[in-house]
Formats: C-alpha cells, structure tokens, sequence
C-alpha cells in the first residue's frame, strides 16, 4: 500500500478531534503535567473518572527531568518510594529513609501510568482563564501555548468539569489569574494566595500534603502550587511530597465525586 500523506493528515486531525471532543466534559481537568498533577491524573482515572491533563509545554513531567540541578536523580523518601513501585519505577534504597530514583525514567513511568489508566493528555495548551457561575469554578478556558507565545489575538475555547487541580507549581498560575481577574476571596488565612517561602525540605515536604486542598468551590491545589497558595516553603529535589500530594487531591476529589 502506497502511503498517502493526507490519509495522514486526516488521521490524525480526526483522532486529536475525537479526543479534544471527550474532553469537553470532565470530571476532573488537571492543570500541570508535573509530578504532582501526573499522579493526580493517574490515581483519579484508576478509579474511572473521566480525566484530563492541560500542559503549556512540549514536554510533560514539569521540573522533575532535571533532578537537582540538571543531575536527574530525585530523592523520595520510604512513601513516596511506594507510589513510585505502584507505577513501576523502584527506587534504590541509599541511606536511612533516603530513595533515588531516575528522574527521565519516573517521568516517562508517571506519563505511561496516567495514560495507560484512561487519563487523556494534552500537551501544548495553556490554561487563560476559568468560568465561575455561581462561585464554583466550572471549568477551564484553554488556548494554544503557541497563541500566548505569539500574543496572538485568538479567541479561546472552553472546557467543562466538575473539579479543578491547579498543579502549576511554582509559577501557580491558574489561582493568580483567578485573583488577578475574579478577585475571589480564597480559603487561604488571608484570603488571597499566601506566596512561596525559601528552601526548607523537612517542613515543605509535611506541608505539602496539609495545603493539599480545596481552596475555592470546584478547585483544589496540588503539589508546589500548594504550598505556593498556603505560603509554605519549597523543599527542591525531593519529590516524594509531589507524588503523595497528587494522590491526596486525588483521594479527596474522588470522595466528593462519589457523593
Ligand atoms: O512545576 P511542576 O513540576 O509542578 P509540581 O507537580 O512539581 C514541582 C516540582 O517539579 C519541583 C519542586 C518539588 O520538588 O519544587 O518544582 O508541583 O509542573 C507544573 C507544570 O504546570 C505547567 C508547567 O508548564 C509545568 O509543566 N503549567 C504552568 N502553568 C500552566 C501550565 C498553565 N496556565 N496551563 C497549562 N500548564
């Protein structure tokens, strides 16, 4: 058979199509494919729900390929080391309650686990803005990375779901722009987004999984995002925070799905 290069094309625009239609409507739409929304997307479609993932860039799995200063090992600690065997991934035991583990092989692990579970990735599309009715957040506004690359003027599209994960990390961009444009009051003690504080693994790595939580109807922060809401500190390359997180925001979201 002789390949036909619009048979190519056609194939996969009618494919990306069918797959951005069964994402119009979510249960849960997760933004940020960093650790901690992988493994929220992952834990989430294991148990059936009909899940997506929006990234802005190319490339999934966040600030985790570079390790610690571009050497790509991470560190997790004995649970993290558990939800790492889960996906297939076995972190060498080095010292006390110290794992490593390959960064480039967790990532792919996390992406193949989360995909293979159900969860639909989409890679390349930034997240703008959300829709609220009725204070709740309802879903997502979603465009091209490369329309916000270019500044282009594009109008967006939308998605809907009864459950955000805002698992931006560090930059924590879904909540800015809810207070930048909404000016919600949040369920953080001021009511706005606390802010990052400087390097502390021991006391970010606990809080991590405490700031997992809602912090406005329909939205939960997860990962750095949650401690970058709750103003807690960032803990560097140990990861295993990120990876209990996302299975936290899952175990919660799905509680309130099943209700
Ligand atoms: O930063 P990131 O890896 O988030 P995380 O899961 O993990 C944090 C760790 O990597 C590390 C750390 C822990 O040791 O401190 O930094 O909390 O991944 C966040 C992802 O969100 C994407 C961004 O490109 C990255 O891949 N992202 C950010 N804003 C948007 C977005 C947006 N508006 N729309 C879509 N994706």
């Amino acid at each position: 058979m002789a390949l036909d290069e619009v048979k190519i094309t056609q194939a996969i625009v009618e494919r990306f199509t069918e797959k951005l239609k069964e994402a119009l409507e979510l249960d849960v739409a997760v933004v940020g494919a960093g650790p901690s929304g992988l493994m929220a997307a992952y834990k989430l479609a294991k148990e059936g729900f009909k899940v997506a993932i929006f990234e802005r860039k190319l490339s999934i799995g966040g600030g985790m390929w570079g390790g610690g200063m571009m050497f790509n090992e991470i560190v997790v600690q004995e649970e993290g080391a558990r939800l790492l065997k889960e996906i297939g991934v076995e972190a060498r035991p080095w010292q006390e309650d110290y794992y490593t583990a390959d960064s480039v092989e967790t990532v792919c692990a996390l992406g193949y686990a989360a995909r293979k579970a159900g969860a639909m990735i989409f890679n390349l599309i930034s997240v703008e803005d959300v829709m609220v009715r009725k204070d709740r957040v309802v879903g997502l506004v979603i465009n091209w990375t490369a329309v916000e690359m270019g500044g282009l003027h594009v109008d967006p599209l939308a998605i809907r779901s009864k459950y955000v994960v805002e698992s931006t990390g560090h930059e924590l961009s879904v909540l800015h722009i809810m207070q930048k444009k909404l000016g919600v009051q949040l369920m953080t003690p001021s009511g706005k987004i606390e802010g990052e504080k400087s390097l502390w693994a021991d006391v970010a790595e606990t809080t991590t999984l405490e700031n997992t939580r809602e912090v406005f109807p329909g939205v939960f922060v997860a990962g750095m995002a949650a401690n970058a809401t709750f103003g807690s500190y960032r803990m560097g390359p140990i990861f295993g925070g990120m990876l209990l997180s996302g299975e936290k925001v899952a175990q919660e979201i799905a509680a309130r799905l099943k209700k």
